[in-house]
């Protein structure tokens, strides 16, 4: 079997450990802490990405927060840094139970016309909603 490596970024609490604790217990996890918080308590540093870490990856999930409009920013940020590596880039806006407008539809539109980006999912870690859909999208990639 085949090995691939997904590197998930966004920005604070968007969700990136509940939905890869979501993948891999199928439970929605409430307690769950930053991580942030669980890397300095170890003492294990920032958990700031590097471009080691994106030379290691054969994919990326782009995370923000359909309830923060903020988060996107982040993606932006993340998106000049991984120009010129060349790995698929998966545009995931989580928490799509919590939205109730559709204020992000044009922005999306706009902001994967005008960005390299392979695809784009709504999910939500919480209601289950699409969160098999991004690895899957990657798993038939290769
Ligand atoms: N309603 C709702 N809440 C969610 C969803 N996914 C995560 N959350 C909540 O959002 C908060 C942040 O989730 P985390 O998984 O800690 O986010 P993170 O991106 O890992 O945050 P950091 O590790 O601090 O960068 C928690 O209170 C989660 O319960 C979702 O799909 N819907
Ligand atoms: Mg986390």
């Amino acid at each position: 079997m085949q090995n691939i490596r997904v590197c998930i970024l966004g920005d604070h609490s968007v969700g990136k450990t509940t939905f890869i604790s979501r993948i891999l217990t199928g439970e929605f996890d409430n307690n769950i802490v930053d991580t942030q918080t669980i890397l300095n308590y170890n003492n294990l540093g920032h958990n700031i990405i590097t471009t080691t870490d994106l030379n290691y990856s054969d994919a990326v999930i782009l995370m923000f927060d359909l309830t923060n409009h903020n988060s996107i920013n982040y993606v932006l940020n993340q998106l000049n840094l991984l120009n010129g590596f060349g790995i698929p880039i998966i545009l995931v806006g989580n928490k799509s139970d919590l939205n109730n407008n559709n204020w992000y539809h044009n922005t999306i539109r706009n902001f994967i016309a005008q960005n390299q980006i392979n695809v784009y999912y709504d999910i939500s870690a919480k209601s289950n909603y699409n969160y098999d859909k991004p690895f899957n999208y990657i798993a038939n990639l290769f």
